[in-house]
């Protein structure tokens, strides 16, 4: 455990976007998370706890670390609204040699959930140990301590069929009959990068009814198969997202494009797949200086009581200007039709420009949305910035706030993890994302706007 106390601000005029020039001075503070000769840290997710916007955790994957596997998990604690950080080994009971794609969700009462994958024996021809599997473990509100991790699923001496990229969601709507239950969706390959066109990739959701402690048996939502290669026609991306009446969603990418489903049951059942948005390029998007990108969709629902309330907005990126652009699309009639996509970032279209790894969320206190993403400087070359932006407006139209951090040039061959995280609550926002510290060394930090 180590204590961090350290960090840069930055007064950054914003960026008037999407034809509404606005001038806004945002403070924008940032404050890493790891220091140089840190092992490489990246795969964030960020939670603010909604009973305490000051308590902060921020969950990576971390590469050889000393006295841990070869890939482990780390959470990252600040209960001082930023400013200092308490950094802790995740559970590994079964010192299994791997654990990753992580991510952390707070419950309405504080009760923290953290999901990640953990396995041995992927990728390895007749391995001597296989076994993998998604768990869950909580930090109840009330005790405050970490509960054992729980399987979601989990397969012994196997690796196939293998279950990756979870993620979780919770229900913490007021009015919604389901308050509390969590909510895990993920891929399933038959077996992980096989070319075999029999193998399935598919959807599959669990659903929790004693807020996290157990869960129920699998079920695939995914109405389409798709191919087990990890690329374009796979299907991958699913983030369940809960609005306020309970409704559920889960929207992923894949061979027919952006689809998303619902239920109206807490996850015992769910609908026709409804096609959102065509995805050109697909998600598996080839950017120079990266080992792997993908612009697979995250969902949030407004919560707020407001006209927007109910409203589902997700975020993507994907090519069809012919560089990557982040974009988002609404629905207003719980995801039967949906908007045109409204392109997030302002610079010229089709210049060359990739901007990858959007990461979306609602502050359920304004409904305003925020997004952030990396970008890179010219249409050449790998130098690269990280950019956060908002819109009050549901998602209409975007002020883009420069996060002041120096750029950094990207190495292809040293991992970046696949994805930046982000949340928002009363007023405050809080970023997470990997950036490289030298040629060889990737670490992570936050951006931190209070308004
Ligand atoms: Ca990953
Ligand atoms: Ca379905
Ligand atoms: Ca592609
Ligand atoms: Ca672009």
């Amino acid at each position: 455990m180590r204590l961090i106390l350290f960090g840069l601000s930055a007064i950054v005029a914003a960026v008037g976007l999407g034809g509404s020039a606005q001038s806004v001075a945002t403070e924008v503070r940032v404050v890493p998370l790891t220091t140089p000769g840190a092992p490489n840290t990246a795969e964030v997710a960020v939670a603010i706890d909604p009973t305490n916007r000051d308590h902060i955790v921020v969950s990576a994957y971390q590469v050889n670390r000393p006295g841990a596997t070869r890939v482990s998990n780390v959470l990252f604690v600040s209960r001082d609204g930023g400013r200092t950080w308490q950094e802790e080994l995740a559970a590994n009971p079964e010192r299994r040699s791997s654990q990753g794609d992580d991510a952390v969700v707070f419950g309405a009462d504080g009760t923290l959930l953290h999901s990640y994958i953990s396995f041995d024996g992927l990728r390895v021809a007749r391995p001597a140990l296989a076994r993998n599997g998604i768990f869950v473990r909580r930090r109840d509100a009330a005790t405050g301590g970490w509960e054992a991790p729980v399987a979601v699923i989990d397969h012994r001496n196997t690796v196939a069929p293998f279950e990756d990229k979870p993620w979780p969601g919770v229900d913490r709507g007021a009015q919604s009959p389901r308050r509390g239950h969590v909510y895990v969706a993920w891929t399933r390959f038959d077996e992980y990068n096989t070319p075999r066109p029999d193998c399935r990739s598919e959807i599959h959701v669990s659903r929790s009814t004693d807020n996290g402690r157990s869960f129920s048996v699998p079920l695939r939502i995914s109405d389409r198969v798709g191919t087990c290669l990890d690329d374009d026609d796979t299907v991958e991306g699913a983030v369940p997202a809960v609005g306020p009446d309970g409704e559920l969603y889960v929207a992923w990418s894949g061979p027919a494009g952006l689809v998303v489903d619902r239920s109206d049951d807490g996850g015992v059942t769910f609908g026709e797949d409804r096609h959102v948005s065509q995805i050109p390029g697909g998600w598996d998007i080839d950017i120079p200086g990266l080992s792997r990108s993908n612009g697979m969709p995250v969902t949030v629902v407004d919560g707020t009581t407001g006209p927007r309330r109910g409203t589902v907005s997700i975020a993507w990126v994907d090519a069809r200007h012919g560089d990557p652009d982040v974009f988002v699309a609404s629905s207003s009639d719980r995801g039967q039709t949906w908007s045109p996509p409204v392109r997030v970032n302002a610079d010229a279209i089709g210049n060359g420009v990739a901007q990858f790894f959007v990461w979306l969320a609602q502050d359920a206190s304004t409904g305003h949305l925020h997004v952030v993403y990396h970008e890179r400087v010219s249409a050449t070359g790998t130098e690269t910035r990280v950019v956060m932006a908002r819109s009050e407006d549901g998602g209409r139209t975007w002020v883009s706030v420069p996060v002041p951090l120096a750029s950094f040039r990207t190495v292809a061959s040293v991992p970046f993890g696949d994805y930046n995280g982000i949340d928002a609550s009363q007023g405050r926002v809080v970023a997470a994302f990997p950036h490289f510290l030298s040629e060889t060394q990737v670490g992570i930090s936050v951006a931190i706007v209070d308004r």
